[in-house]
């Protein structure tokens, strides 16, 4: 439950950082000594400016038809989207840092003061302000097994213009406490009565991590990577955090990474992904390791070329598809970032022009668990982009919008801001990349449209079970400001170029949840071309994520493996589905959405649960072995074949089917499990912290 508290007793509790001054302290403290009268009159502005900007909100253009491939201004976050994800199919969850936000929220003490949380509602695009009580100041988050988010780190409590409470006597406004080590606990919930829980020993981490990076293991337990104290524009040695831990709470504590040591500057938000072997890979600085949790010991992979992909450069960053066809295998793509001198820089700032750096353009991926793996060249993008967004659509290519073509992410009072921002050159036009184009041809924005929004410095975006994506966030401030770059609160969803098609619908009911190996489930559809070849349907599964800082955590795409009967004389496909791969580093347990695709359109999205919905070494059975594809008549006795398939293994009868059950039984066995899997998942114990579960 939030606990109770006043102005009078809270005050700050760090520690270990009072002969420091921070960045953002160190800039406001000499023009901030206390709240004085004209201040008040200028807050009391500030939020009648904001008051005016929600009200311009043009319910006409809400209520517009949706332009397939363009942007619409849909709501009003309430508070400014720094990082957000999706709970339940119709409720999205906003997060901000604690700052002068004109939505105010009442604590259960009785004490009013601005809401740096919201949850969203789908339905009415309406933000209800959520009291979260400590600094959420650039935190990370993920879905544990059983649906409940979880939010790590933050920052110090701080009063106006981001200054800390602790240089400011007898002044915290926003009576926010310490987020350093602070975790914060939701259940989603559609009725609005879920809160976030906070507080005591199992939701305090080890110490303070502003800016962690967070994963899912295979039990759906968490990881928690890095971070720093107080922060600035890049860590440095006295302010680095170079420690793991896992939540829930386990009785090693922290653990020391050497990584996270030999990387500052720029180890901020470390790229960290759970691979289907049990190891981490990890990238930051130029450097690249993979990193085995049970020996605690880290295998040096090749630098990454051309550019710092990691925040504060912050490349945008995905996971590929994982499909039958790639057996499962991870390949990771890293797209923009900046080659900023950021050696040069400390937590006090950037101490270079940054704003006159252009961002990077260049991509490339990698396959960690290749024989040898390497960074290999893709196509790079249409312009440079630092702070893009990589979202997964069901139909299997990624959208990447937001971000800004000069600069970085990060603020500053220094000559070179504009506004406070280091970015510049606001980036209003997505583009859509496409891993399974032939190479030169990846990157199109044909019939895209432009945003009349800056997404910039704290903008977020995620899919929505509608296949739109919602856009929300920039803030490239230290406090609430109207000035350029303004801090934004319109709600903004982009439509894919199909999203006006009449969408598949299937007539059997989605599971709730999927097993790991398992028995197939079948899914009925009827296409509405009759053309349609059912052999291009999918079912794919979508972990959305928690967007922050143009990362999605925890965002996957997986294709189930499908085989069909078509019914020749209805047109009616019985899609026969297997479960998730019999693997769950591969696609960790947790709630995820299902979307069947036919002919490139999705269905409406489906909020499931992948595993057994409990943090525990998640059973793992057999996969089953689908039936071959077969197109029947309702009309004729026996099965016919398929001269239209392009699937020559289900174009004849049973002797076929023979043959396609081989090819899918090898298919099952190339999965390669290395045995070390079963090892790691049965080292994972869970340090009694159920308590909260
Ligand atoms: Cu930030």
């Amino acid at each position: 439950m939030i606990k109770p508290t006043s102005i009078r007793k809270t005050k700050s509790t760090s520690s270990s950082s009072s002969s420091k001054k921070t960045f953002l302290s160190i800039l406001l403290a000499s023009s901030i000594a206390s709240t004085s009268a004209a201040d008040l009159q200028q807050i009391s502005n500030r939020q009648n400016r904001h008051r005016d900007l929600s009200s311009k909100h043009v319910l006409g253009e809400r209520d517009a038809a949706a332009v397939p491939g363009g942007f619409k201004i849909v709501g009003d976050s309430g508070v400014s989207a720094q990082m957000m994800f999706l709970g339940t199919e119709t409720t999205v969850y906003i997060l901000d840092k604690a700052e002068n936000n004109s939505m105010l929220v009442t604590q259960a003490d009785g004490l009013t003061r601005p809401a740096w949380g919201t949850t969203y509602d789908l339905g009415t695009n309406q933000a209800t302000p959520m009291a979260v009580q400590s600094n959420t100041f650039c935190a990370a988050g993920l879905p544990i097994a059983n649906g409940s988010w979880v939010v790590f780190g933050g920052n110090q409590p701080v009063t106006y213009e981001g200054a800390a409470t602790k240089d400011v006597p007898n002044s915290n406004p926003y009576l926010d406490t310490d987020g350093g080590a602070a975790i914060r606990l939701l259940n989603p919930c559609d009725d609005g009565n879920c809160v976030w829980q906070e507080g005591g020993d199992a939701l305090t981490m080890s110490g303070k991590r502003w800016y962690p990076s967070v994963e899912t293991l295979g039990d759906g337990s968490l990881i928690v990577l890095g971070g720093d104290n107080n922060g600035g524009y890049v860590s440095t040695l006295a302010q680095n955090n170079p420690t793991y831990e896992y939540w829930p709470k386990q009785s090693s504590g922290a653990i020391h990474m050497d990584f996270l040591n030999y990387t500052v500057p720029v180890n901020l938000f470390p790229l960290t992904y759970l691979l289907p072997g049990g190891k981490l890979f990890m990238q930051a600085a130029y450097k690249t390791i993979l990193y085995d949790m049970n020996t605690r010991t880290e295998i040096p992979l090749q630098d990454m070329p051309y550019a710092v992909r990691v925040y504060p450069a912050s490349a945008a960053t995905a996971m590929l598809a994982l499909t039958p066809a790639n057996n499962y295998t991870v390949s990771l793509l890293f797209c923009g970032g900046s080659n900023a001198p950021f050696e040069k820089s400390s937590d006090g700032g950037a101490n270079f022009n940054v704003t006159a750096i252009p961002a990077d353009d260049s991509c490339v991926r990698i396959s960690p668990e290749d024989a040898n793996p390497k960074y290999e060249d893709d196509d790079d993008m249409l312009e440079g982009r630092s702070m893009g967004n990589f979202i997964w659509l069901p139909d299997g290519t990624l959208w990447m919008g937001n971000g800004v073509n000069m600069g970085t992410a990060g603020y500053g009072d220094e000559k070179w801001s504009i506004g406070q921002s280091y970015g510049q050159q606001p980036l209003y036009q997505p583009a859509i990349y496409n891993p399974n184009a032939p190479k030169g041809s990846r990157w199109s924005r044909d019939g895209l449209g432009e945003s009349t929004q800056e997404r910039m410095y704290h903008s977020t975006a995620i899919l929505l079970p509608d296949s739109s994506i919602l856009i929300s966030g920039s803030n490239p401030n230290k406090d609430v400001t109207f000035s350029q770059w303004s801090t934004s609160y319109e709600v903004e969803q982009w439509y894919p170029l199909w999203y006006n098609q009449e969408r598949p619908a299937p007539t059997t009911k989605w599971p709730t949840s999927l097993t790991y190996g398992g028995d197939s489930w079948d899914l009925k559809y009827t296409p509405k071309n009759s053309t349609s070849d059912p052999s291009n349907a999918k079912v794919v599964v979508i972990r959305t994520g928690f967007s922050t800082h143009a990362i999605n955590f925890g965002q996957r795409y997986l294709e189930l493996e499908t085989s069909y009967t078509k019914d020749s004389e209805t047109g009616e496909v019985t899609l026969h589905v297997s479960q998730m791969p019999p693997n769950a580093n591969i696609f960790q347990p947790g709630p995820a959405m299902i979307f069947l695709t036919v002919d490139g359109v999705a269905s409406q999205g489906k909020l499931i649960t992948i595993g057994s919905g409990q943090i525990e070494k998640q059973p793992i059975l057999k996969a089953s072995v689908l039936p071959a594809s077969s197109t029947t008549s309702s009309k004729v006795e026996s099965s016919s074949s398929d001269s239209k398939s392009s699937n020559s293994s289900s174009s004849s009868s049973s002797s076929s089917a023979q043959q396609n059950n081989a090819a899918k039984s090898s298919a099952s066995a190339g999965l390669k499990l290395p045995s070390s899997i079963t090892i790691l998942l049965g080292l994972l114990t869970l340090g009694g912290s159920t308590l909260l579960l």
